[in-house]
């Protein structure tokens, strides 16, 4: 059974595949917008017939027998060929930023190189600088690309991991277990996971042990005994279970869910208040061993007996959070059911995978007051960006939709190209007759930082842009992003009334948590996207909670917890 994730990056591999080997760019095409649908969407791909997948959008009958391949062989046929067919490493060079197929195939040509090592090596050795067309800069940028790739390959996105371990506990449940939950990383939030940690509550008896090795899922087990097991999964992550009494729960929950910071600073307040606090529980310094702990049950208990307010894990990164939870000064997180709407989204106008309609049917099924549709802007020639006509013409067609969609206020919004020197994709006059005007940066990435910071100062300076999407551009595990002075951005943003993005593109999760709390206390608002692709990818608005719980944000700090009369206020700030 291979999750939606795999199967999506299989098909993507298939597309990378294909362009490499120079196939016709429609059927290049027709594979990512399948693996794009496949990855947002809400059921097990696996678990559906041939004939439910053919009835479902992107999937025709040969997409659809791929799809039940890989479900059972994590790989298809098709792809195996083509892949016997070029040489080996090519697909894998391709992630590393700035190399597209092109390029990796002149490269290979030309030097031989088929791996990341390879590349790395050859850059080191000055030897692509010499290559007709590549020169010292992109040379540089090659090799800083191939580091960010090598690192990237031993850990998973946060939303990639979750659906994994959501997979692996309802599997292991559907016995009769005590109640798995998730601890470590990924309970934190962080954006990338390292690996999964599960606890289990109760008496090991359960065989859960046996029954966690066993599962399909498992590629290889690293350790087992009575109490915990680790294993690594055939998705490549390791996965850790620990068995624990049900009167430790709390401290054990505690305990590995980190940040191994945090319980640093919780142990040495625990010492000075006369406690000592391990995965068993907290206890009196003074009494003996083996005395029961003062608190352990509950992660809520153990908080109060220090003193302190409880602290959510997303919190838990050593980052100021014990002091404020002491002065009982913790924000109050927002939460995805405090969110209101969307504000950046596509449609198959240009890359999205689903129409207009289909898009406003999905804002309204997630139960949004409000939704901000739009799409790139004419610049965007890979991603068939729109003119201003097509755009204001989406704007008539939304207003045609809307009697359709009684509880969710449509609203147009674009996602408009921030040009070369700060300027925008449309006149000022366009700008006005959209909704929502979010402005981006989608070219020469390379241009010196202080150029870079001039030009988006300069974008979120204009009154008719409201929000700065994916503000550094990064994407996590594939390139750094364009440098450019943040603090001046969130300045001009502050002082202009434009809002900065936490997008919710598992891959984006931009701007961080760092920056997004940074921002805020500028006196900026921060807006959150999905930046759907598909009409399944609203679901990532749970990624931008998280991000923006992470940077202690709350819900006057974020635009998305508007009512439709605060937002239409705040529009026309
Ligand atoms: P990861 O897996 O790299 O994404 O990050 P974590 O935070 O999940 O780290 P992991 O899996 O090594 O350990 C899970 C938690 O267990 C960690 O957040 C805190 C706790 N822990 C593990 N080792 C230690 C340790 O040596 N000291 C302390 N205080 N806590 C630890
Ligand atoms: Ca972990
Ligand atoms: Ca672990
Ligand atoms: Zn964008």
């Amino acid at each position: 059974m291979a999750t939606n994730a795999a199967i999506a990056d299989r098909l993507r591999a298939m597309a990378a595949l294909l362009e490499l080997d120079g196939a016709n760019p429609f059927r290049v095409r027709a594979y990512e917008k399948a693996a794009q649908f496949a990855e947002g969407y809400p059921e097990e791909l696996s678990s559906l017939s041939r004939e439910q997948l053919t009835a479902l959008p992107h999937f025709g009958p040969s997409m659809a027998a791929h799809i039940t391949e890989i479900a059972q062989k994590d790989t298809f046929g098709e792809y195996e060929a083509l892949k016997k067919k070029l040489p080996p490493g090519l697909v894998e060079l391709v992630r590393v930023q700035n190399l597209g197929p092109k390029r990796a195939r002149l490269l290979h040509k030309n030097l031989g190189i088929d791996s990341v090592e390879k590349l790395k090596a050859a850059a080191l050795a000055g030897k692509i600088r010499e290559l007709k067309g590549f020169g010292e800069k992109l040379e540089t940028s090659l090799l800083s690309g191939a580091q960010t790739a090598q690192n990237a390959s031993t850990r998973m996105l946060w939303w990639e991991a979750s659906l994994i371990a959501r997979d692996i506990i309802s599997k292991l449940e559907g016995a009769r277990a005590g109640g798995l939950e998730p601890a470590g990383s990924l309970r934190r939030g962080r954006e990338t996971v390292g690996d999964i940690d599960l606890l289990c509550s109760g008496a090991a008896d359960g065989g859960i042990i046996e029954r966690f090795t066993a599962l399909p899922d498992v590629a290889r087990i690293i350790g087992a005994g009575k109490t915990k097991a680790s294993v690594l999964l055939n998705s490549g992550i390791q996965c850790d279970l620990r068995v624990i009494p049900e009167s430790s729960r709390g401290a054990a929950l505690l305990y590995f869910t980190g940040s191994k910071e945090h319980n640093v600073l919780l142990r040495e307040l625990a010492l000075s208040k006369g406690y000592s606090l391990n995965e068993y529980g907290l206890f009196r310094t003074q009494d003996k061993e083996h005395s029961k702990p003062v608190a352990g049950r509950a992660e809520e208990e153990i908080y109060a007996k220090l003193g302190l307010q409880y602290i959510p894990p997303e919190l838990r990164e050593g980052g100021g959070e014990i002091d404020a939870a002491a002065k009982n000064s913790l924000p109050d997180l927002l939460t995805e059911s405090d969110v209101r709407g969307d504000f950046h989204s596509h449609t198959s106008e240009s890359d999205g995978a689903d129409s207009l309609e289909e898009m406003a049917r999905a804002a309204a099924a997630a139960g949004w007051e409000w939704a901000a549709i739009g799409d790139h802007t004419k610049s965007l020639g890979v991603a068939h960006g729109l003119t201003a006509d097509r755009a204001l013409a989406g704007k008539a067609a939304l207003g045609r939709l809307q009697p359709k969609f009684p509880h969710t206020r449509l609203l147009r919004s674009m996602e408009v190209d921030i040009l070369k020197d700060g300027s925008l994709d449309f006149t000022d006059e366009e700008l006005s007759q959209l909704d929502v005007a979010v402005a981006s940066v989608h070219s020469a990435f390379r241009m010196p930082q202080s150029d870079m910071t001039q030009r988006i100062v300069k974008a979120v300076s204009n009154p008719n842009v409201d929000i700065l999407a994916h503000p550094t551009g990064g994407l996590i595990g594939r390139r750094a992003g364009y440098t450019f002075d943040l603090e001046k951005v969130f300045a001009a943003a502050a002082a202009n009334g434009a809002a900065l993005e936490i997008n919710g593109q598992p891959e984006r999760q931009d701007l961080n948590p760092v920056s997004a709390r940074r921002a805020r206390d500028m006196g900026a608002k921060i807006a959150l996207s999905t930046d759907a692709h598909s009409r399944t990818q609203y679901r990532y608005m749970k990624q931008a909670v998280i991000v923006a719980r992470r940077a202690w944000l709350e819900k006057k700090d974020v635009l998305n917890c508007c009512s439709c009369k605060e937002l239409e206020k705040w529009l026309n700030r």
